[in-house]
């Protein structure tokens, strides 16, 4: 028998020394001759590995041996960032790593920025997925994330004369947090034919034949919980070719090539995460993309469930799966196909089954990017889905038109068919149509979402299938690793760490409000975030920023929704302003640096082009003598998570001004309020209940509301159309060329002077600077404004990711924490 590994644990930094040192020596064959800051990671993040994973086989093992019901959280996007400063504040034992690697002659903060982000997401989606596995594994959650491993995950960007351009991600080379499972395989089936029999009891089946197989190979990814043994798995696919398809034949007789071609041709399905957000484009490879995981995941799934032997009715109590917005919807039709071709399940047992097992989240209402496959495009990769998908249609329409016999139109706008030329399937209705529950990110969003594209469903099925969880943010990751300092402050008045835990602890710090040393301390650590991200600015891009100066921040996804162009605009009025002052009114006005960073779809020409302004803005407006320190433009190039985390602690005012009725919730306006910045913000999204929660003294909100939306864009159309004076005049000097040649931005300019000005830009521009007037003048009163900060973040307990994980555990899933033994 084998004897039982008992693991010895490094307590010293003597001792983490000789585990990193041994990692280094032996796993990565490498000599401490030269061991740099490469080998110094690798070396700190295998040793901190070694520790997770016994806890995670234990996890593993005990969940297994409970056999209670597991969540399973389907997203194509995980936006990790980097994990071995997340393992050190998990695992604990980090201060003996800092002393240990110092003892070596490496500083910490060198040697976690050597790891490469985990960057496998769009933006505010894929980081939720992220923020969400953090919180099921701290809560104890059985709980897995299914997603795919993308050989290069969201791409790089450099700015090159001021233009936005795109670099892969190659992100492989050396990943310690993976764990290729070579023994854990899944066929995946692509194009064939569907054929019927009659079976011995003359029931049809249908059988799906030829095509061509797909492996999927899983690579397992250890999710620790803070403060809690359990570290749960985030199961990532890659695609390979299949060993029966790769045909040995061909080598034999000399068909090399092709046999390597069909290879790649597997492989080629989870190479690349495709760079939209918020727009659909309807491409083979992203359907091929969202079937081979859905149906990788599904077989997963059913195999654990069928080893507990349990009969399939008990399904339900035991699986929950939740759909990151529609991209997982392939599960639902994948599902009942395993159900009744494979299980031999009746119609009706199956969908029971399946509609009790899913809740969907909408991410957005935005027309383009509600996605849609063409039917014939369907018919060709999946036709037995499709099959099931008109059967499911079928069904539901019978169902409508039992319920509403004397409306006529309904199913035409129900179906899950859309009866266009060509037809297309409408993967958010059958995410609705399969789910049990339906919510929206922020309380705004869950009503629209009741009022706008799912308004006859809430009809067909009442008003509770639909609900709300407003999003949230892990507090280990936004607030104690990106800013130390103020989670020590935190932690010294409030008598530890437990505010990490429950975030709703934070509203003691309202009694420190007035605390002299207090005040002073969190405002020194402010402006020691302000001079880091100063410092970084001075190296990456030469210019020297004032950190005294009002840092006014604007960093997400670049997209007209987002009005990053209202920013900018803005901008260019304030140096119009400047320019006119005299000496004496240059002396009352706050400096400001307005900083911008962000992605643009490589595809989103628009988007582009505002990051083509704000270059030329920073151009002119950082070298025009007149200007000075009054006002810096900055733009920084490739907007990430680990940035992010320099970033949020480093604003004192952070934008977060949608179109009223656009962003479904907005997670990083959370992030710059927990780290003491303020906002200028629409009445949009958690921009609501943000307020609602620190209150509107503490929060700058402008613009118009969601419920005008609608006839203002009417009046653009169709009523008279006045362009907003001071915009004019802002027009009017790019137009002039001040930025440069003015016909590069006559497409932004001209969607709001002829085009309609679909985001009301024009009609939110007074109110904006009204309010960034405000602004300089609430800065002015820097007592007044440290109070509003300490304010902010004593009131932002709510928006903890915790606190959404109990919320989808008791509303959705209907799931209960398994908290680890003691001994374990
Ligand atoms: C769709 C089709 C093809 C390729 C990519 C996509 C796609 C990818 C990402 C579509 C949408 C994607 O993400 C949308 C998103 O990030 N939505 C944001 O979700 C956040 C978390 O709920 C919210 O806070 C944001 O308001 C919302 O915009």
């Amino acid at each position: 028998a084998w004897k039982k590994f008992t693991p010895k644990p490094f307590e010293t930094a003597e001792e983490f020394n000789a585990e990193a040192v041994r990692h280094i020596e032996t796993t990565l064959a490498r000599s401490m001759y030269n061991c740099d800051e490469g080998a110094a990671y690798a070396g700190t993040a295998l040793a901190f590995r070694d520790r997770l994973v016994l806890d995670w086989n234990k996890t593993q093992q005990a969940q297994t041996f409970t056999d209670q019901k597991r969540v399973y959280y389907l997203s194509l996007e995980f936006l990790m960032g980097r994990a071995l400063d997340n393992a050190m504040l998990n695992i604990g034992k980090k201060d003996v790593a800092v002393k240990g690697l110092s003892d070596l002659g490496f500083r910490m903060e060198d040697i976690i920025s050597q790891e490469h982000d985990a960057a496998l997401g769009n933006g505010g989606l894929g980081r939720l997925a992220a923020c969400f596995l953090d919180s099921m594994a701290s809560l104890n959650y059985p709980a897995w994330g299914y997603g795919l491993r993308y050989r290069y995950g969201i791409f790089k960007q450099e700015i090159i004369d001021g233009y936005q351009v795109e670099v892969p991600d190659y992100w492989l080379d050396f990943n310690p947090w993976e764990f290729a499972r070579h023994d854990i395989t899944v066929d995946v089936q692509f194009y064939g034919h569907v054929s019927k029999y009659q079976d011995d009891d003359g029931k049809n089946v249908s059988v799906w034949e030829g095509g061509e197989i797909v492996q999927a190979c899983a690579y397992d990814v250890p999710i620790a919980g803070y403060g809690t043994s359990t570290v749960n798995n985030l199961r990532l696919w890659g695609s390979k070719a299949a060993s029966g398809e790769f045909d040995f034949q061909k080598f034999n007789s000399g068909e090399y090539e092709s046999s390597v071609a069909d290879q790649q041709r597997a492989e080629t399905i989870s190479a690349v995460l495709y760079p939209n957000d918020n727009l659909e484009r309807g491409k083979e490879l992203r359907l091929k993309q969202q079937y081979f995981w859905c149906a990788a995941s599904l077989f997963d799934i059913v195999r654990r469930f069928k080893k507990t032997q349990r009969p399939w009715k008990d399904f339900p109590n035991q699986v929950a799966i939740q759909l990151n917005d529609t991209h997982p919807t392939m599960a639902i039709p994948e599902l009942q196909r395993i159900l009744i071709d494979q299980e031999g399940l009746d119609w009706d047992e199956a969908w029971s089954i399946v509609s009790k097992t899913f809740g969907y989240t909408n991410h957005t209402v935005l027309p383009e990017a509600l996605e849609k496959w063409s039917v014939p495009l369907f018919q060709h990769l999946l036709p037995r889905h499709l099959q099931i998908i008109y059967d499911i249609n079928l069904n539901f329409l019978q169902f409508v038109e039992r319920n509403f016999p004397k409306e006529r139109d309904i199913l035409n706008r129900v179906s899950i068919i859309e009866e266009s030329n060509p037809k297309m399937v409408r993967m958010a209705y059958l995410a609705v149509i399969g789910s049990h529950k339906v919510n929206g990110v922020a309380e705004l969003h869950s009503d629209l979402i009741k009022t706008t594209i799912f308004k006859d469903f809430v009809k067909i099925y009442g008003p509770d299938k639909f609900t709300n969880v407003t999003n949230g943010i892990t507090p280990r990751r936004w607030l104690h690793q990106a800013n130390p300092r103020l989670s020590e402050l935190i932690a010294s008045k409030l008598g530890g760490y437990d505010f990490l835990k429950d975030l709703t602890l934070l509203h003691k710090l309202e009694a420190y409000v007035d605390d002299k040393d207090f005040r002073k301390e969190f405002q020194e650590i402010k402006y020691a975030n302000k001079v880091r991200l100063a410092k970084y600015i001075k190296d990456t891009l030469g210019v020297s920023v004032n950190p005294s100066a009002l840092f006014d921040v604007q960093v997400k996804r670049i997209h007209e929704y987002k009005r990053q162009q209202l920013n900018i605009f803005g901008v260019i009025h304030r140096y119009l302003a400047i320019k006119a002052m005299s000496p004496e009114e240059k002396k009352k006005l706050a400096p400001r640096v307005s900083i911008f960073g962000g992605k643009a779809a490589p595809g989103y020409w628009m988007a582009k082009t505002v990051i083509h302004l704000v270059n030329q803005v920073g151009k002119v407006v950082n070298n025009d003598k007149d200007v000075g320190d009054l006002l810096k433009v900055i733009y920084l190039e490739d907007y990430n998570v680990s940035k992010a985390e320099i970033i949020c602690p480093a604003s004192d005012i952070s934008e977060h001004i949608s179109t009223a009725g656009t962003e479904a919730s907005g997670t990083s306006n959370m992030k710059f309020v927990i780290n003491g910045g303020l906002i200028i913000g629409t009445c949009d999204g958690a921009n609501i209940e943000i307020t609602r929660e620190i209150g509107e003294n503490n929060i700058f909100l402008f613009g118009n509301l969601a419920e005008d939306v609608e006839e203002l864009r009417h009046s653009h159309m169709y009523g008279t159309y006045t362009l907003d004076p001071s915009l004019a005049a802002v027009f009017d000097s790019i137009q002039s060329g001040t930025f440069g040649d003015a016909g590069s931005f006559s497409a932004l300019v001209n969607g709001i002077v002829d085009h309609g000005d679909y985001y009301l830009v024009s009609d939110d521009f007074a109110s904006y600077c009204k309010t960034q007037e405000l602004i300089d003048e609430a800065y002015r009163n820097q007592d007044e404004w440290l109070t509003k900060a300490i304010t902010s973040v004593a009131r932002m307990g709510f928006f903890s990711s915790d606190r959404c994980i109990d919320e989808y555990a008791e509303m959705i899933w209907n799931t209960e924490p398994l908290v680890p033994s003691k001994d374990e």
